[in-house]
């Protein structure tokens, strides 16, 4: 073996160990991002499935925009939040279709659908 040789293998080492840093510092900052998007503007889903709200209550951080979708095959559905009698009923959503609500006070806000009102759910919202 030649000292050009162990020069060689010592240089590959060094390679390998910066790389593996600079996708540590990578994944740092992605999940650094992710984090403050996440923190920014939350999202979150409910479907409409089976005449269920699913999941029937969900958590979230005030400034969140909750989505309702229907993932029905053929009924519609609807949202009502009886104890926000300024608010109307939504339109009826059909399958495909969503309707967005972000929500910027904490509390809670229990709903119903206004077709079928033993379809019940509630965001409840994190300051
Ligand atoms: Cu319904």
């Amino acid at each position: 073996m030649s000292a050009g040789a162990g020069r060689g293998r010592r240089r590959a080492a060094e390679t390998r160990a910066k790389r593996a840093s600079t996708t540590r510092v990578l994944a740092a900052v992605l999940l650094g991002g992710y984090a403050l998007a996440a923190a920014g503007a939350q999202s979150v889903d409910v479907r409409m499935q089976g005449e269920r709200f699913v999941p029937a209550e969900i958590q979230v951080k005030a400034g969140a925009t909750v989505r309702w979708l229907n993932a029905e095959k053929r009924t519609s559905h609807s949202l009502i939040f009886p104890e926000e009698k300024h608010l109307p009923e939504t339109a009826r959503l059909f399958p495909g279709e969503s309707w967005s609500r972000t929500f910027d006070s904490a509390g809670r806000y229990p709903y119903v659908c206004g077709p079928h009102p033993e379809m019940k759910g509630v965001v409840v919202v994190l300051p």
